[in-house]
């Protein structure tokens, strides 16, 4: 194998099958990212602009050459733009994720479609009560079409506070309303992001910067957490469970069918699709013996924490699972979908489906998704799957013999109930742990993985290191899959890789040392087990206090941008593996790096080691523990 391999990922799977592209001669991402090297510098310093056409314009960082734009924008106040509309952007995936769920809510409770129900009427009603939406000797149905609404309407409000946003500390809505953090509406604040990014709008890199994290906080505060609020009430609360991780999971004598991108409005329907006696009955007819369903990035995380379904791969593996020539059928919807894929589907028998008006792919069949026929047109996709079953070339399959059990499916609700037993749902044992020192803290460990760092590796060694250190490690994403393919996702792994105060912990309650807590826009269940514990007392009165972290180590994505700012406007430090583009700017690192600081408690650091990545996290830990005056850590001399 190529040293060249070896090195960029530790996990085999994803070796063997670049070794299988470089054979077949099939391109991938990481080919492609070699081609782009060196990246552009002006990018990467983001100090380029193109915002209107008396550029392209680009300053000079080492001060030789133009210090401003044409308009006379200088590096801070272009650096600051284009983080700007990064955060806008990212924003804007998570916001219009949480408005798919709303409107399938909406159709499901009007009776505009029949194949979608309430499932959680619980969690409906305990969020129309902070909706202020009346809930007594009403129907399920009453309440969903006025929380849907009045989600809608918030999307669109022009003043005032977002609903959602009420649940943060008051420490932190003093905070945000000080300094007029606070969003008004979700879409509102993406829009105005835009206007003010324009050429001679807001040139102030300090009050772009403002507006930018209000923005963040509309998605973390608003769209995200909408998502998950209604994909639970929707689809279920996700509850721990079983697992399988990686390329392995593919089958030899079934039909494959892979499920790809962010919404699971249809993935939910193609997994009631494949379990249909009818479906698995043609399946046989076509000579397979069954169906499996499996998932690649975050619809993989939402059909596992819910449904336990297995998950193929994470971001970098979507090319590489197309390479085991298994697949009968790819289906996506939207985001973290790369374009390059219909060109290896090609090179197999693999059908390639594309269904969100959003998100047309060249060289992809589209199937448009509609809530109104969502089962038969689920059954339409199967049924193509099992009708491509014959066509695979066995000859030429390649599943690498490699997959993990994991056990995901943890949520705020959850943790509740197992830390407190059968009697008292309660926080308390965790800031227990914590005040105690047998937890130093709680660490979020999300993203993506990118071919510029060690693809995936970087979060393996990061979380390690963290759990080694008795840091509780919650994960979403990407990231989240990273982890589990290394099997750290388990009970199990407390006893090999955990400090001893954490593994006591581990055993006690039966949980692996780190939490998966879902998709991407569940990161929102990270700030709302935040607030639990800070509801609990002992930890200080702000989501600042908190001896907790953040991390994206291989972060690509601008929704990552999106979504680390929210924590950072929420008080917490987040690292990232690589800087994003403001070191062009003296002033814009130092805002990012030390000053927000000061506004909101949180703040930035890049580091591309992970060792050193976890070095900074455990100190800013520490520094908050001694901050509370929290016992020392139990185990420590
Ligand atoms: Fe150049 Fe200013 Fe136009 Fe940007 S906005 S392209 S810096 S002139
Ligand atoms: S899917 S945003 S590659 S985590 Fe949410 Fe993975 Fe990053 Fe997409």
């Amino acid at each position: 194998m190529s040293e060249e391999i070896k090195k960029y990922s530790g996990d085999a799977a994803t070796q063997q099958m670049r070794r299988r592209a470089e054979e077949e001669g099939v391109v991938t991402i990481w080919d492609r990212e070699a081609l782009q090297e060196p990246h552009c510098g002006f990018g990467t310093l983001g100090v380029c602009c193109k915002n209107c056409n008396l550029g392209p314009c680009r300053i000079d960082p080492f001060g030789e050459g133009a210090t401003q734009g044409v308009c006379g924008a200088t590096a801070e106040v272009i650096a600051a733009r284009n983080l700007v509309r990064h955060i806008a952007a990212g924003s804007a995936c998570h916001n219009d994720h949480g408005r798919e769920i709303t409107k399938t809510l909406l159709m499901a409770a009007e009776g505009k479609t029949k194949f979608y129900q309430i499932t959680s009427v619980d969690k409906l009603k305990s969020l129309a009560n902070e909706f202020k939406i009346k809930t007594d000797n009403r129907k399920p149905e009453e309440i969903a079409i006025d929380v849907a609404k009045k989600i809608f309407s918030e999307y669109g409000q022009q003043e005032g506070e977002i609903s959602l946003i009420q649940r943060a500390p008051e420490k932190q809505k003093k905070i945000w309303r000080k300094f007029n953090l606070m969003p008004r509406g979700i879409d509102r604040e993406v829009v105005e992001c835009l206007t003010r990014t324009n050429i001679g709008v807001d040139n102030d890199y300090q009050n772009l910067m403002m507006q930018g994290m209000r923005t963040a906080l509309s998605d973390g505060w608003g769209g995200s957490m909408v998502a998950t609020e209604l994909s639970d009430i929707l689809f279920g609360k996700p509850s721990p469970q079983r697992a399988r991780v990686n390329l392995g999971v593919l089958k030899h004598d079934e039909v494959n069918l892979l499920v790809h991108g962010h919404v699971p409005v249809l993935s939910e329907m193609i997994c009631n699709a494949s379990t249909l006696p009818e479906m698995i009955e043609y399946a046989k007819q076509k000579g397979a013996n069954g169906i499996n369903v499996a998932g690649l990035c975050c619809t993989a995380n939402e059909v596992l924490v819910r449904r336990g379904f297995p998950v193929a791969g994470n971001f970098l593996q979507q090319e590489l699972a197309l390479l085991t020539g298994a697949v009968d059928l790819l289906l996506v919807d939207l985001q973290c979908i790369m374009p390059s894929l219909p060109e290896i589907a090609h090179c197999f028998h693999t059908k390639i489906v594309s269904t969100s008006p959003k998100a047309k792919f060249p060289g992809m069949e589209h199937i448009e998704f509609k809530e109104e026929e969502a089962l038969p047109i689920a059954k339409q996709i199967v049924k193509m799957a099992i009708d491509n079953y014959p066509n695979r070339d066995k000859a030429r399959v390649c599943i690498p013999d490699e997959s993990k059990n994991l056990v995901p499916g943890f949520t705020t609700e959850y943790v509740f109930d197992m830390l407190g037993g059968k009697y008292r749902s309660t926080f308390r044992p965790l800031n227990d742990a914590i005040i105690n020192g047998r937890i130093r803290g709680v660490a979020g460990v999300v993203g993506c993985d990118n071919p510029k760092m060690e693809s995936g590796d970087t979060h393996l060694k990061l979380v390690k290191e963290l759990i080694k250190n008795d840091v509780l490690v919650v994960q979403t994403g990407c990231s989240a899959l990273a982890c589990a393919k290394a099997g750290l996702l388990t009970p199990e792994a407390a006893y090999e890789f955990a400090g001893k105060g954490l593994r006591e912990i581990c055993e006690a309650v039966g949980i692996p040392p780190v939490l998966h807590l879902g998709a991407c826009v569940d990161n929102s269940r990270i700030l709302t087990a935040c607030i639990e514990m800070v509801k609990e007392g002992g930890l200080g009165e702000g989501l600042d206090d908190l001896p907790i972290a953040g991390a994206a180590p291989e972060w690509m994505s601008e929704k990552a941008i999106a979504i680390g700012w929210y924590f950072v406007a929420s008080g917490a430090l987040v690292v990232f593996g690589m800087p994003f583009p403001v070191y062009g700017s003296p002033e814009m690192t130092r805002f990012v790096t030390e000053d927000v600081e000061k506004i909101t408690g949180g703040k930035w650091a890049f580091e591309p080691d992970p060792l050193k990545m976890a070095q900074i996290m455990i100190e800013h830990i520490n520094k908050k523990r001694a901050a509370l005056r929290l016992q020392p850590m139990m185990y420590e001399k």
